[in-house]
């Protein structure tokens, strides 16, 4: 988590009437998730992570390994090179991806990188984002809405006049 992370992610709690735990370690995120057996539904958001790391696979499996019930969620800005799309998947890939999920969807002029990754490795997608405001700027995701904005690329309205 960036500096600050907490905090926001504190606030984004707050805001949606959600409890929130923290943890360091396996054992801690082990014990927390023993308390909410009961729960429907828990959401664990992980510190960002760069996927080139060598030391990532061990990390996760350290993390992760072996825990019962968790479904895991990549999520991936469509404003990245396709190059470094392929490289959070194969960085992730220890994980077994339930699916994909793409953020900045509004900032992306196009979503080719995302949309040929997504595609080749037959990712299911969950959510996308299309903006800073949490949640109107979520929304349910599937391929006919991306392929949406695949085929009508957005340009910003302040850019397009410099480019002629
Ligand atoms: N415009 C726009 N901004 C977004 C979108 N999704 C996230 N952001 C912004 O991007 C910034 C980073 O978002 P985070 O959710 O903190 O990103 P993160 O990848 O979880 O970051 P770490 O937890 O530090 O790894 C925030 O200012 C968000 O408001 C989106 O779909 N559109
Ligand atoms: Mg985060």
């Amino acid at each position: 988590m960036r500096l600050g992370g907490q905090d926001h992610l504190a606030a984004y709690a707050r805001i949606s009437g959600l409890p929130l735990v923290a943890a360091q370690t396996r054992d801690e995120l082990a014990e927390s998730l023993d308390k909410m057996f009961n729960l429907d539904l828990i959401l664990i958001d992980t510190p960002g992570r760069n996927p080139c790391d060598p030391g990532l696979p061990l990390e996760l499996g350290q993390l992760f390994g072996e825990m019962k019930g968790l479904k895991h969620h990549l999520v991936v800005s469509a404003t990245k090179a396709e190059g470094n799309i392929a490289d959070a998947f194969q960085g992730f890939n220890a994980l077994n991806l339930a699916s994909c999920i793409v953020t900045k969807v509004d900032e992306s002029r196009d979503i080719v990188g995302v949309f040929n990754q997504l595609y080749k490795r037959r990712v299911a997608l969950s959510y996308l984002a299309t903006g800073q405001k949490v949640p109107e700027d979520l929304e349910l995701a599937n391929y006919r809405r991306l392929a949406g904005f695949l085929l009508k690329p957005h340009y910003c309205p302040r850019f397009q006049r410099e480019e002629g």
